[in-house]
């Protein structure tokens, strides 16, 4: 299975180590085609655009979002891209978990919340300790579908 794992990066960096325990936990369940978005390293100020720019880096993602059987979505730190990327995957009739936490005290888009359809788009809210169930939950899901 090809995963798609979106997380903010420009947006903002406060969730990196969440990332990094999803993109592990999918792991388990087939290729991250964008583990790169859960790399330490990687920053908002943009120390590390790629040579190649911004293009480059639209270009290749959507290349992966339409080789994805899925989505996943941590969706809590506000992100243009990430926004943007779920727009095209829902376009593309692709499989969609939006994971958001509450606890942070944000409230989340109209725009995301208001797309969960419980067919294609689905929007989860948890706590961080439960977030390996989570997605235990929603990949044994998909297995059954
Ligand atoms: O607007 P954002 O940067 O927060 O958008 C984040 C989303 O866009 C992620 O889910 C990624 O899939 C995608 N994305 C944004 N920037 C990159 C990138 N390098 N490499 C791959 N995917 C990206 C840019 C690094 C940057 C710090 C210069």
């Amino acid at each position: 299975m090809h995963i798609y794992f979106c997380g903010s990066i420009r947006g903002g960096r406060d969730d990196v180590a969440l990332y990094q325990k999803i993109v592990k936990k999918c792991q388990q369940y087939g290729t991250v085609l964008t583990e790169h978005v859960s790399h330490g390293h990687l920053t908002e100020k943009g120390e590390d655009a790629s040579l190649a720019g911004d293009k480059a880096i639209h270009d290749r993602d959507m290349t992966w979002l339409t080789t994805a059987d899925v989505v996943v979505a941590e969706v809590t730190q506000p992100s243009l891209g990430v926004g943007y990327e779920l727009g095209r995957a829902l376009d593309m009739r692709k499989k969609i978990f939006c994971l958001f936490r509450p606890s942070s005290g944000r409230v989340l888009s109209a725009m995301i919340r208001g797309a969960h359809d419980g067919s294609l788009f689905h929007v989860r809210d948890y706590t961080e300790d439960e977030v390996e169930r989570v997605l235990e939950e929603l990949f044994s899901g998909l297995a059954k579908n």
